[in-house]
């Protein structure tokens, strides 16, 4: 766990990703022809967009495109268009469009929990406690009723809460009291999700909301709509449907991948599909099918996203980030890549035909040309999973030399939110009390999240474990989604043994427990994990009424999408401090920049900060977190007492 430093691998432009394997994975592809990112990034004639970057590029009508340049008078729109409207328009499309992806998986979550609830599909009822949990949410009556009524309802319950229009949420409300005061209070408690996504399409139209800060009202309302909406009602239904995560042992890299075995990657975002092709990948009949064809076994991995939902709930290996997709596949050993939505990169078929790899869409919502379609649908489940699995095999004997590195890296993943409160308060008592008490007390500084997506502008993977590294050598707790989340996996920092590298009074806490310094909480859509956690750590009490006074921040030291935008914008929102890596979609407008780095802290307590150098990033976080003990008067750390038994059972 050296550190390293950015080196670009490629001639010029690539900085790559931090991680050996597949680094000579792409250069030995790169000889034989195949193209990565990597390549295509060096290729690249045409610079980067000024205006575009900034934000204060205006398209939206045929007046235009209109580049606007802030600081001169006579650069503005040919309607009259500012800078900063025309960067709020930006910014509100891109929660849109981040926020539509999560509310759009959560919807198609939503139909596959229906049909689990009727008994019309493959999957069923797991997690009766967080049914009960969610029905009591929902205002659903639990009482001598049959558990296959209490999730129907709540199924048809949820799926209203995407149509609705007015009344606002359920699980809205699961947000610290004094939090939806502040929504309340400044106008931004969203009454629905749909509507919410198309009052911003048409707020952004041409010659309509012209007025940046009501602009971002109506992108914090969606924003809010995301997380404590459509992100968490996917989060929790797919709980209720395919379990609860507890902490299991697993690895990621592309070392998961097996030389003798037929690899089959999922790829994507949902896990209805992933889950499908988890039951039958270990059949007995697909095993046989898979001897005939010489090969020892059917290995079944992840990537992105869906390799975190699996990675959490069936300790099925993840083999790559975002970044890694290309890579998997330059490997030569995979059969099929199976994909559903956001997230794939439409060169995987490219760099597929290459091999003998088949990639197979699985959604009506996202065809790749060259892909095979095959349609997933929640009644069928099992049976498309077969016979993807079927395909995959046949392809076996097409198999050439294949060059899987030898890097993988033992991860514990699982930390959902129910189980850091079992975790750190006991099986007979669980709690955040002790998580608070060690805040409090000081053995932990806070709690700092790192999420989001890996770049391909910066060696990726590096920034984030800088930033986790800094903030655990600080005592700061890290909570990890999606990509951040196989990151630091890759570099060993989800393992037990990672507490080594925390400060005195995290590593005590983390060697007490037995747990990583850095806990995998899940997907992207699983931040509302985080959301949860924290309404928790104020509901537990010492730490101040409101999710702004607990001293936490969050980043996304690599981030790329929009659905990264709505996530940074929800935490906002919520009264975080929220720290992006490189660049940010908003600079060509100081004026709406400094709203959002400055202004909306007096609105929402929280606020967003840029800064790529990623040990800065931290230190903004860890300042953060200090001001935040301040305000609670809790900065002074108390003596470090050495633990005595007394003190380890009460932990
Ligand atoms: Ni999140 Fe997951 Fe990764 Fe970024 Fe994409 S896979 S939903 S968006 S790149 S973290
Ligand atoms: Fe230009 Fe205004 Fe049309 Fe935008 S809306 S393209 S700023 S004229």
């Amino acid at each position: 766990m050296t550190e390293r430093k950015r080196r670009p691998l490629f001639a010029v432009g690539c900085p790559g990703i931090d991680c050996e394997g597949s680094m000579q994975v792409a250069k030995e592809a790169a000889k034989n022809g195949v193209v990565t990112y990597m390549q295509r990034m060096e290729q690249k004639v045409i610079q980067p967009c000024l205006f575009g970057k900034g934000g204060t590029c205006c398209r939206i009508c045929s007046f235009g495109p209109c580049m606007i340049i802030e600081d001169v008078p006579e650069s503005i729109g040919i309607c009259g268009a500012t800078a900063s409207t025309v960067a709020a328009r930006n910014f509100c499309r891109m929660i849109a469009g981040g926020a539509s992806a999560h509310m759009d998986h959560g919807l198609e979550t939503t139909l596959g929990f229906i049909a689990a609830a009727k008994g019309e599909s493959d999957y069923t009822i797991k997690d009766e406690k967080k049914l009960l949990d969610m029905a009591h949410i929902f205002e659903i009556k639990t009482d001598g009723r049959a558990i296959k009524d209490i999730a129907i309802e709540l199924g048809e319950k949820a799926l209203a809460e995407f149509g609705k229009q007015e009344g606002g949420l359920y699980t809205v409300r699961r947000a610290p009291l004094k939090r939806q005061e502040v929504w309340k209070k400044t106008g931004v408690l969203p009454q629905g999700m749909q509507r919410e996504v198309m009052e911003i399409m048409h707020r952004t139209h041409m010659g309509t909301d012209q007025d940046y800060k009501n602009l971002l009202l109506q992108g914090t309302r969606l924003a809010i709509a995301d997380g404590w909406g459509g992100s968490m009602i996917s989060t929790e239904l797919q709980d209720i449907m395919f379990g609860t995560p507890v902490p299991i042992r697993a690895i990621v890299n592309l070392g998961a991948l097996d030389e003798e075995k037929v690899n089959i990657v999922v790829h994507g975002h949902e896990p209805i599909l992933s889950e499908a092709m988890a039951m039958v990948c270990q059949e007995p009949e697909m095993l046989a099918a898979a001897k005939e064809v010489g090969a020892p076994g059917i290995n079944l991995v992840g990537v992105c996203c869906t390799g975190n939902e699996i990675l959490m709930r069936h300790s099925i290996p993840v083999a790559g980030s975002f970044i890694q997709q290309e890579i998997v596949l330059a490997t030569g050993a995979v059969e099929a890549m199976v994909v559903d939505i956001q997230c794939i990169m439409q060169s995987v078929a490219v760099v597929a035909e290459c091999f003998h790899t088949e990639i197979i869409t699985t959604s009506p919502r996202a065809k790749i040309p060259g892909a095979t379609h095959i349609e997933f649908d929640h009644h069928h489940a099992l049976e498309t999973a077969r016979k993807i699995v079927r395909r995959a095999i046949e392809r076996y004997p097409r198999r050439r030399g294949v060059n899987i590195p030898r890097h993988k890296m033992d991860v514990v993943a699982g930390f959902s939110h129910e189980t850091i409160n079992h975790m750190l308060g006991g099986t007979f008592r669980a709690s955040y009390r002790p998580l608070n008490d060690n805040i409090i007390n000081g053995r932990i500084r806070g709690v700092g999240a790192v999420v989001g997506c890996d770049s391909a502008h910066v060696l990726s993977g590096h920034v984030h474990t800088t930033v986790a590294k800094e903030l655990i050598a600080n005592n700061v707790l890290v909570l990890v989604t999606g990509c951040a989340a196989t990151a630091c996996g890759r570099e060993g920092l989800l393992r037990p043994e990672a507490a080594e590298l925390a400060g005195p009074g995290l590593r005590e806490v983390c060697e007490t427990v037995g747990m990583p310094p850095v806990l995998h909480m899940g997907s992207c859509v699983d931040n509302s994990r985080i959301l949860i956690a924290a309404a928790e750590i104020v509901r537990e009490g010492g730490l101040g009424d409101d999710i702004y006074q607990i001293p936490v921040a969050g980043c996304a030291p690599e981030w790329m999408s929009e659905k990264a935008i709505s996530i940074g914008h929800y935490f906002v929102a919520s009264g975080v401090y929220v720290v992006f890596g490189r660049t940010f979609p908003t600079t060509g407008s100081k004026v709406l920049t400094d709203y959002l780095f400055r202004e909306l802290e007096e609105l929402y307590g929280g606020m967003w900060a840029v800064e790529e150098d990623p040990t800065e990033m931290a230190q903004m976080m860890i300042r953060r977190i200090e001001k935040g003990r301040e305000a609670l008067g809790i900065q002074e750390k108390k003596e470090r007492v050495l633990f005595d038994m007394a003190m380890r059972r009460e932990m």
